[in-house]
């Protein structure tokens, strides 16, 4: 990742008010472009500066989704594989600075005088996303999943965290979520409009499901695409210290860092259930039949159902 940083040196760069994410706590958003952001984190200046003002570098990596994606477990991967399977930063920075949102507010904090390589995240729109990259040989990997198990994994993180709007009904998350009126838009567009980028050489498409289903060969794929050499011993332990269990235990991924005040840890964990097709325990027939009938209208040109064996 950060190419030899060790957490002091991130410590300097950033100023100290900036590890607070916010003073007061509320589940308002903040409207960019047309779609709802999380106020705790984004803000009008910070969403502007990401997509004008960001300088990308040719040796940026970033990590793009939709929420409840495999975002986390994407940063770790990346993390793991920059180190060769050294597990000091994965163990002493908290993922949210090793990899940061380029988009929240503090972005520019974490990643304007970082080294190259820089790992990066974002849950930005094609159309939102920092300008410069597209005149770069920057690298993204975008990762996809299962929208009705987004759906389900977004309903329960909203219960549990006191930053986002909470429904507390399913069939009316579900309502929302498919109107795509919820937090980074639809999913739909989000997906659709990074898949239309999807041949160029600079971007990977993986998958949730895929990861699950083989998760070394994953590795290896990543690996490939940002043209890493790992040896074998190097492989096993990005594989092994980026599983659900073992990065629900790490405190620098779980978010156990983040204090009452932003989370109701009693009602849950973020590593909720770390599976594929938990939607059928909420979804019923009709909702499903509902979101069935978007995503052929809208994905008709992408073939996902197939390729990523969502069922
Ligand atoms: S966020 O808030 O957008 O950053 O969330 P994100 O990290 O994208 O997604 C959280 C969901 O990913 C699951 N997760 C994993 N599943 C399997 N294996 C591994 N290693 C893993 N890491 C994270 C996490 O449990 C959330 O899914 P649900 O379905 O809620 O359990």
């Amino acid at each position: 990742m950060q190419g030899g940083v060790d957490r002091q040196d991130l410590r300097v760069e950033i100023p100290p008010e900036k590890f607070h994410l916010i003073e007061v706590i509320t589940q308002e958003n903040v409207v960019y472009e047309g779609i709802k952001f999380p106020q705790i984190r984004n803000t009008v200046d910070s969403l502007n500066y990401a997509q004008h003002e960001f300088q990308v570098r040719d040796e940026d990596v970033f990590n793009v989704t939709y929420p409840k994606s495999g975002t986390t477990w994407m940063q770790e991967i990346l993390t793991l594989i920059n180190s060769k399977g050294d597990l000091s930063q994965h163990k002493l920075i908290p993922s949210w600075e090793r990899v940061p949102w380029v988009e929240q507010t503090t972005g520019r904090g974490f990643l304007e005088n970082r080294p190259s390589p820089r790992l990066i995240t974002s849950h930005l729109q094609a159309h939102l996303f920092p300008k410069s990259f597209f005149k770069t040989k920057a690298k993204v990997i975008y990762t996809m999943r299962n929208p009705k198990d987004v759906c389900v994994s977004l309903y329960n993180y909203c219960q549990i965290t006191k930053f986002l709007e909470c429904i507390e009904n399913f069939a009316e998350f579900h309502s929302v979520f498919i109107k795509g009126d919820v937090i980074y838009g639809s999913w739909f567009d989000h997906v659709s409009g990074w898949l239309k980028m999807k041949d160029q050489a600079t971007i990977l498409l993986m998958s949730y499901e895929g990861m699950l289903q083989d998760p070394r060969g994953s590795v290896l794929k990543i690996c490939k695409f940002l043209g890493r050499d790992l040896d074998d011993a190097a492989i096993d332990s990005v594989v092994e210290n980026t599983s659900f269990i073992k990065l629900k235990n790490n405190q620098m991924s779980n978010y156990s860092l983040l204090s009452d005040e932003y989370m109701h840890h009693k009602k849950g964990s973020f590593f909720r259930k770390g599976i594929s097709g938990d939607w059928k325990n909420y979804f019923t027939v009709a909702q499903s039949e509902q979101l069935d009938h978007l995503f052929q209208e809208k994905m008709k040109d992408f073939n996902l159902k197939e390729k990523f064996m969502w069922d």
